[in-house]
């Protein structure tokens, strides 16, 4: 069985002559306007980076490699006694654009068990952490300084050819991803079960298998086989999200993948992104206390709107490219179909009720182009009902799915040779200027 390094090094070439194909015939054909609405909103839909490995249209949701998130649940292989896909098959998906058989799953999940064990350095910082610090405040800082023993940064000041740089961003990607658990669960346990033991890294179970013990939960299958689908689903969303964006920016630089990481974590950290999945679970949890259970959609219509004439965002709903419900947050949801605790729920049922309502009261309100839930509209009401209930930790599951997508884009980027990110600014008066002339 091939490794990951090797099918690279086969399909890296082909890319290659791919993109100097599309540089020398068509660099200078035009793929759109730049218009002033795009430099004032966020670049919102403007054709301006390159991303091969996912693709998300606004209406279908996304595709990994053309495969939607269904065709990678029929494609993918589980966890051995799983059902649900697993990080180490969808990574191999993003990096190599090909579906791994099972051997190359299980290979690649030994690989990364070798590579859990965190630095003494590492284990010692987190320690001394304040429990009262933000947990992804806390991990982004992890991540960071595992950059001690970057294989890019040292092969880098040893000098390597431009040709090579992409196999030290792999081995870096590799090993941050095989340590992002033992880290996530170590911040877990100091904020939450301080002086409990933490599980060590088991070389017979893959990545999430491996997180959900060391959280101690490893004795709940059904949270597992959550945890699972959730990572695999969070690990890609094109290039331009927050978080990707960002490690693609850093990377550029040259900075090795552990610091660029770091950053993406942080364009985590925001409620427009990544902390979404916490301000749901807040939301949810207010309403709750305020109207008690069985709540009718008239309750959820009235607190939505309460919401935002309170000049507040509704968590979990509208997206910067999708214009329909997030297929994520629809497996998310098809996760709870299949298990009747789950649909027995309460918070669980208050989030189902508040997806029939929510669009219909957006639409009113007349602003969000996007009425429809994204993913973190579900993703945290099933991680509270297994005893995860401390919502200020859900983004660290999220932070340790996004390197998934975040580090393939570095190591392509790097492959690809693509050069330091660097766009234009205008001024206003210079806007004025030229639209003037
Ligand atoms: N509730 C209230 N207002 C909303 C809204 C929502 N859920 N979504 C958008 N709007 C507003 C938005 O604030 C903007 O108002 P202003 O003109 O006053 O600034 C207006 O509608 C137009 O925004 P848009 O073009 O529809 O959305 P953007 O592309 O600017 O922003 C989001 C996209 C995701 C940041 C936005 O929908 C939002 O704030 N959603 C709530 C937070 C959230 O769920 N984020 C997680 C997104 C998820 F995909 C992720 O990254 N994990």
């Amino acid at each position: 069985t091939k490794t990951i390094r090797e099918v690279l090094e086969e399909v890296v070439p082909a890319k290659r002559a791919q993109l100097q194909a599309l540089k020398a015939e068509h660099g200078q054909a035009v793929l759109g306007d730049v218009k002033v609405e795009h430099l004032l909103g966020g670049m919102r839909g403007l054709k301006a980076m390159l991303w091969d490995a996912s693709v998300l249209d606004p209406n279908e949701g996304i595709r990994f490699h053309g495969l939607s998130i269904p065709d990678c649940q029929k494609a993918l292989p589980p966890a051995p006694g799983g059902k649900e896909i697993i990080a180490e098959s969808m990574l191999w998906l993003l990096l190599t654009g090909k579906v791994p058989t099972e051997a190359e799953t299980r290979q690649l999940s030994k690989e990364l068990a070798e590579r859990g064990q965190l630095p003494k350095h590492v284990e010692k910082l987190l320690d001394e952490l304040p429990a009262s610090l933000h947990p992804m405040t806390q991990l982004g800082m992890g991540v960071a300084a595992l950059n001690h023993d970057s294989a890019f940064a040292s092969a880098y000041e040893r000098g390597i050819k431009k040709t090579e740089y992409w196999t030290y961003a792999l081995e870096d990607s590799i090993n941050l991803i095989a340590k992002l658990p033992a880290i996530a669960a170590r911040i877990y346990r100091n904020a939450y079960k301080p002086g409990t033991p933490i599980a060590g890294v088991d070389k017979d179970l893959d990545l999430v298998g491996n997180y959900a013990n060391m959280l101690g939960f490893g004795d709940n299958h059904n949270l597992t086989e959550y945890l699972r689908l959730y990572i695999a689903l969070h690990g890609d969303h094109e290039g331009g999200n927050a978080s990707a964006h960002t490690a693609h920016l850093i990377g550029s630089t040259l900075a090795d993948p552990f610091i660029a990481y770091a950053g993406a974590l942080y364009a985590l950290a925001g409620p427009l992104h990544g902390l979404a999945n916490q301000e749901v679970l807040r939301w949810q949890l207010n309403m709750r206390k305020e109207l008690g259970d069985n709540l009718t959609h008239d309750h959820i219509k009235e607190f939505l709107w309460k919401t935002l004439k309170g000049g507040q965002v509704v968590p979990g709903y509208g997206h910067g490219v999708l214009r329909n419900p997030d297929p994520r947050f629809t497996a998310l949801l098809q996760f709870c179909e299949t298990r009747p605790e789950l649909l027995a729920d309460p918070v669980i049922q208050m989030v189902k009720k508040t997806s029939e309502v929510a669009p219909t009261v957006l639409r009113e309100h007349g602003k969000s182009k996007n009425p429809h839930p994204n993913v973190d509209a579900a993703s945290g009401c099933v991680l509270y009902h297994y005893g995860i209930t401390q919502f200020k930790y859900y983004t660290v599951i999220f932070g340790v799915s996004r390197a998934l997508g975040a580090l393939t884009q570095i190591v392509w980027a790097r492959a690809l040779g693509l050069p330091i990110e660097r766009p234009k600014s205008l001024s206003m008066d210079a806007i004025e200027k030229q639209i003037k002339q």
